[in-house]
């Protein structure tokens, strides 16, 4: 089988030298790997390319071993199979997966408490995504300095409860910043939310001297180079990194369907074995334990609001 041709002489030659990385960025076909030799721009071995990561075969995020070219550049040879990966629909082409980061602990779902708008539907969608993917969730309500209205505290409580962190924070005074500091630590997060909630801000006040555009600003080299730079690595002195996503407004989910979709709301799971149908959707069914403990309280009405609306959003 013949390798890839751009690389043939360089792989021949004596001194080859494999090193392992992590992928920090993505340009179109060239990626950043960090290695302990620095940073370096690599091109794509092409059996790498047709491995069983198909639909987006390198990542950031993503494992690599690298071999060397030069002292800034390389060829990735081998991606590890993905512990875990934050993906969707792809907007382009609907019957394709599009992956936008692997390896990923937590996702951190942020909102603005009041500006823009709270939309739970929205945080429940990237919660489902997460749990699809092996990712936990973290919900954070931003901008607390400009007044936190009753829905923002009732989601907070809600989150908590059915174990999900929720953390109210305000780039501006600080509120909750230590907290989420402690969450971020030693983990590999990612940072999704609508543009404007404030992820770079957040980023800036955790990270001093990191200096992310933010604001207009930042919207307006988004628009032009998303597809270039789609998520940025940035480590923490601590240990651990988060990744910084351009604002996703939509999420279509892959890889559930309304039949597994209640597996995605953990806490319906200590109450649909109760139900009585095996198969109960806990939308209308007579003894559902699922809407009984909703009635009680015990699970919170703006998450079954939100898995009814999802249910209806899928096809199948
Ligand atoms: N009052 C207030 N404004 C904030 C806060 N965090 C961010 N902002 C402002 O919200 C706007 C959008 O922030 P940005 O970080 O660019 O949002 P991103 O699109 O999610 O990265 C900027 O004008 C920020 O100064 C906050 O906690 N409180
Ligand atoms: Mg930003
Ligand atoms: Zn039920």
């Amino acid at each position: 089988m013949s390798s890839g041709k751009a690389t043939d002489s360089d792989a021949d030659s004596a001194a080859k030298v494999d090193l392992d990385g992590v992928i920090t960025r993505a340009f179109g076909n060239r990626f950043v790997v960090r290695t302990e030799k620095g940073d370096l721009s690599c091109v794509v071995r092409e059996n790498v390319k047709r491995a069983a990561q198909a639909d987006t075969p390198v990542v950031v995020g993503d494992d690599a071993t690298v071999t060397l070219l030069s002292d800034n550049e390389g060829v990735i040879e081998n991606i590890s199979p993905r512990k875990t990966a934050f993906f969707r629909q792809d907007k382009g082409r609907a019957d394709r997966k599009q992956t936008i980061a692997a390896n990923i602990d937590q996702l951190i779902i942020i909102s603005a408490c009041s500006e823009p708008p709270l939309k739970p539907r929205l945080i429940d969608r990237f919660t489902v995504a997460a749990d699809i993917g092996g990712l936990k969730s973290v919900v954070l309500l931003n901008k607390s300095d400009l007044g936190v209205p009753d829905l923002a505290r009732e989601l907070r409580a809600g989150y908590e409860q059915i174990g999900i962190s929720a953390v109210i924070t305000s780039a501006v005074s600080g509120e909750g910043l230590e907290r989420l500091k402690s969450i971020l630590t030693g983990k590999k997060s990612l940072f999704v939310g609508h543009s404007g909630v404030g992820k770079s801000t957040l980023l800036n006040a955790l990270l001093p001297g990191l200096n992310l555009k933010t604001a207009e600003l930042s919207e307006y080299s988004n628009r032009g180079r998303h597809t270039t730079t789609w998520v940025e690595l940035h480590e923490f002195p601590s240990g651990g990194y988060v990744l910084d996503s351009p604002g996703l407004k939509v999420l279509s989910l892959w890889e559930v369907d309304r039949r597994s979709l209640p597996e995605h709301f953990e806490e319906f799971a200590q109450y649909s074995p109760d139900c009585r149908f095996n198969d109960c959707a806990h939308i209308a069914e007579p003894d559902c334990a699922v809407l009984d403990a909703v009635e009680k309280g015990e699970i919170p009405l703006f998450r079954h609001q939100s898995y009814q609306h999802i249910r209806e959003s899928l096809s199948s």
